[in-house]
């Protein structure tokens, strides 16, 4: 053994004990780098004669292409080592099941909801949508709440910090009554030249469901919730019609004929006379209770006025009623604040 022969083999025990490519890189450098140890003695033939320094100068070149090839080798296997550790860490079993895209379904209030319409679409009425943001004319004025109607208050409504181009502020509208009043408006101004000629104009069948806002929240109350309310105008529209357009309601989205109807006087702005509607099922769980499932009423004079109508020609009536409370019923659930926490275990009940 020669010292080259121990320079050979402290490269391969240094290059072997290179764990990364980067430790590998180091190892070389201190063998073949610009002061490694092969280059230094490169560097020594300078001080030989010339005949030493030809066989030295050819042994030590050996030496260094030895080195260089067990360089290569150690890299080689650094680098399927490498490989192999990738192809295991992101190795890929195609025999397990693949990842399936989860069946949705439908909210159980939007079901409701959709039942709602199709059931009134189903007597001629309209649906209408718009805004949740209104103006205090739209959500109170029009409807006949005085200046200073509590359901003004911040401690009812919520006010959007923000004023619309007429310098009007603005409200998260607290009923879907604005909407039926958009609606009979829009209805009026098409109508205008008939209006003028004196002319009867087709009547007004609508409802208008969506989602509405109040500063209130417990187990019967969400600060968001939804209503639908209905509106029927027209020559010769009275209190008898909602007696039967309701009654059918109820038995067809309760799917049972028996139930018994019944209206309580009551007080709204925006109905008089205004009643309560209530049922009660002659079977079932809830036999026999009184149920409060809508409000309802002959619709004011000065609200018709506000339509753009005369109230002496053009009469009707309006109902209001709660699609969360109609689902809880329905499914029977006693909590609406389990309708909007987003728990996945409640709703996919209702799959
Ligand atoms: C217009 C004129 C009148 C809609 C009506 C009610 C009575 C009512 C509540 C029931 C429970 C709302 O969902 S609830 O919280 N509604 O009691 N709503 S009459 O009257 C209208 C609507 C629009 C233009």
């Amino acid at each position: 053994m020669n010292a080259l022969d121990d320079l050979i083999d402290a490269a391969r025990a240094d290059f072997a004990a290179a764990a990364q490519p980067a430790e590998l890189e180091d190892a070389k450098a201190r063998y073949l780098g610009k002061t490694g140890r092969v280059t230094e003695l490169l560097k020594g033939l300078a001080v030989l004669a010339p005949q030493d320094k030809k066989t030295r100068g050819a042994e030590i070149n050996q030496a260094k292409q030895r080195i260089e090839s067990l360089l290569a080798e150690r890299r080689e296997q650094l680098a399927e080592a490498e490989l192999a550790r990738q192809l295991h860490a992101e190795a890929l079993d195609v025999t397990l099941p693949g990842r399936r895209r989860g069946v949705g379904g439908l909210h159980p209030v939007s079901r409701t909801m959709q039942r709602i319409e199709a059931i009134f679409g189903s007597m001629g009425f309209d649906v209408a949508d718009g805004p949740e943001i209104e103006t205090d004319w739209m959500s109170f004025t029009a409807l006949n709440n005085p200046e200073n109607h509590p359901a003004r208050s911040m401690q009812d409504t919520f006010y959007v910090d923000m004023k619309d181009a007429e310098g009007r502020w603005l409200n998260l509208r607290p009923h879907t009554s604005p909407m039926q009043v958009r609606y009979a408006r829009a209805h009026v101004a098409r109508h205008a030249d008939r209006i003028a000629r004196g002319e009867a104009i087709p009547e007004i069948r609508v409802i208008a469901p969506g989602r509405t806002y109040r500063v209130d929240s417990d187990a019967t109350h969400s600060p968001m919730f939804h209503q639908c309310e209905g509106l029927w105008i027209g020559e010769n529209v009275s209190f008898k019609d909602l007696k039967a357009v309701f009654s059918d309601f109820c038995r067809r989205f309760f799917e049972t004929d028996d139930l018994e109807l019944r209206f309580r006087p009551s007080f709204f702005p925006f109905t008089e006379p205004s009643a309560e509607v209530d049922i009660a099922f002659a079977d079932g769980p809830l036999k026999g209770a009184w149920l409060e499932v809508a409000g309802s009423g002959q619709v004011h004079p000065n609200v018709v006025r506000n339509f753009g109508l005369d109230p002496e020609r053009y009469i009707g009536f309006a109902f209001g009623m709660g699609p969360d409370r109609l689902t809880m019923l329905r499914y029977g659930v006693n909590d609406m604040r389990l309708f909007f926490d987003g728990d996945l275990r409640f709703l996919r009940q209702f799959r």
